[in-house]
């Protein structure tokens, strides 16, 4: 079986560098009956949303089966598990909290803990109340105050139990996917949405994040981002120009105001009417210091000047593309972590998910997924050359535990590194969980 590995002298291979897999709340939890509806119900029950004409209401019925699949986690050896938290799970729309849904998130971090797992949450991975959606959602500023109080609930139930939180899963996609260009939930379509919900989710993090300190000081908080590393189409100045700007207004919109307090220049090249609206201080909140940084990667973009002085980008090419029909690019990982590095001053930062989907097969048992053991293999050592060019990463998960709802995608698309039969829930390690365990096994020292 192929294996991965690393270099004998990695610092990856150090027991403090930590090891984990994820997931998120709506794409395994199932049990709809048991929290209020969330966003991605709704757009899931409008027509021509979803490849598949699929939904959330069952996924890996993770709720029923979550005692199994802690086996199954610690049985991989990793030092952590990264989940979300159903936020329609803990609260209702009263505002009281919803005392059983808290106690399933109580009982899993426990039996994670007591297999010394340890737990890293995301307060919020797209799965928005649909209440809230109702007034405004995120383009509502109350929904970010929201948020926050939600938070307090979260983390006054799990306290330090949780070893890791972060309150936000990957802002660009919430904004940008769901209200800007209207593919994901909530499909709201145009700029000065997006870069309202932005603004609004940014906020909401530098609320949370006041609340964290107080209740969870010992735990390390902070908030997850994914970013694809900027290329230009050609070497024209048009091009360098629209790759700059593709940069700046899909990855450092996000980053900037956390570490700088500021959004990038490319701000100021967007219309008037979608300027998003910021209230005094709102750039200090925004810019409270984090413990860490996630950083999710799967693939690099490549952008051209669109003739009019604005970036497009250019559709994947070539052979070496995941299922998904991205680009496989280790480098643009490694070239990634060392500009953020380079550009910020960075606090230490997780991958909190890289990983890729193949076309899996189920073959008498097993699942031979060599493509995708070379992916993480080629990952890995990626994010070992950054780790050796001076980044501070401390650890890394794989995306994804199991097979499980891939948005817009539905189920058609296999990211786990343990397959799921869907019609009888029976998991079964691929040959990528077998190797990744095996590489956790063989740390030296
Ligand atoms: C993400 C998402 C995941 C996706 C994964 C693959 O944070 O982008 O966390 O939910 O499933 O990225 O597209």
């Amino acid at each position: 079986m192929p294996t991965i590995s690393l270099p004998d002298e990695s610092a990856m291979l150090r027991r403090d560098f930590i090891y984990g897999v994820a997931t998120s709340s709506f794409q395994i939890e199932g049990a709809i009956d048991t929290r209020i509806p969330c966003i991605w119900d709704t757009f899931c029950a409008q027509p021509n949303t979803i490849a598949d004409n699929t939904n959330g209401d069952v996924a890996c019925e993770h709720v029923k089966l979550w005692q199994q699949d802690v086996e199954m986690i610690a049985g991989l050896g990793v030092d952590a598990y990264r989940l979300s938290i159903a936020w329609g799970r803990v609260m209702n729309e009263d505002g009281s909290v919803n005392t059983q849904g808290l106690a399933f998130y109580q009982n899993l971090t426990a039996a994670l803990n007591a297999k010394g797992i340890k737990v890293f949450v995301t307060l919020y991975h797209w799965d928005l109340p649909q209440y809230l959606e109702d007034q405004g959602g995120w383009l509502n500023r109350d929904t970010a105050h929201a948020f926050a109080q939600y938070a307090d609930a979260v983390s006054k139930a799990l306290g330090e139990d949780v070893y890791s939180y972060a309150t936000l899963n990957e802002p660009f996609c919430s904004a940008y996917l769901g209200y800007e260009e209207g593919i994901h939930a909530p499909g709201k379509v145009g700029q000065a949405y997006g870069r309202q919900a932005a603004h609004h989710l940014l906020l909401a993090h530098g609320l949370a994040m006041k609340v964290l300190r107080k209740n969870v000081p010992n735990s390390m908080c902070g908030i997850v981002l994914n970013f694809s590393t900027a290329y230009s189409a050609t070497d024209s100045q048009e091009d360098i120009d629209a790759a700059r700007m593709g940069d700046e207004y899909h990855n450092h919109w996000y980053i900037q105001p956390l570490l700088e307090g500021t959004y990038p220049n490319v701000m100021a090249q967007i219309s008037a009417d979608a300027q998003p609206h910021i209230a005094q201080g709102d750039m200090d909140i925004i810019a409270q210091k984090n413990d860490f940084i996630g950083v999710n990667y799967y693939t690099r973009a490549v952008y051209k000047s669109d003739g009019q002085g604005w970036f497009e980008q250019v559709p994947p090419y070539g052979e070496d593309l995941t299922a998904m029909g991205w680009e496989i690019v280790p480098l643009a990982f490694t070239k990634l972590l060392v500009e953020l590095h380079e550009r910020y001053d960075l606090p230490p930062m997780y991958i909190t998910e890289n990983g890729a989907a193949f076309d899996d097969h189920l073959v008498d048992g097993e699942v031979v997924d060599k493509p995708r053991i070379d992916y993480f293999n080629s990952h890995l050592r990626a994010v070992n050359s950054a780790i050796e060019q001076g980044v501070d990463i401390r650890g890394y998960f794989a995306w994804s535990l199991m097979d499980n709802f891939e948005w817009a995608l539905g189920y058609s698309k296999r990211f786990g590194i343990v397959y799921v039969d869907y019609a009888s829930q029976k998991r079964t390690l691929k040959h990528s969980a077998l190797a990744y365990k095996a590489l956790l096994n063989n740390r030296l020292y």
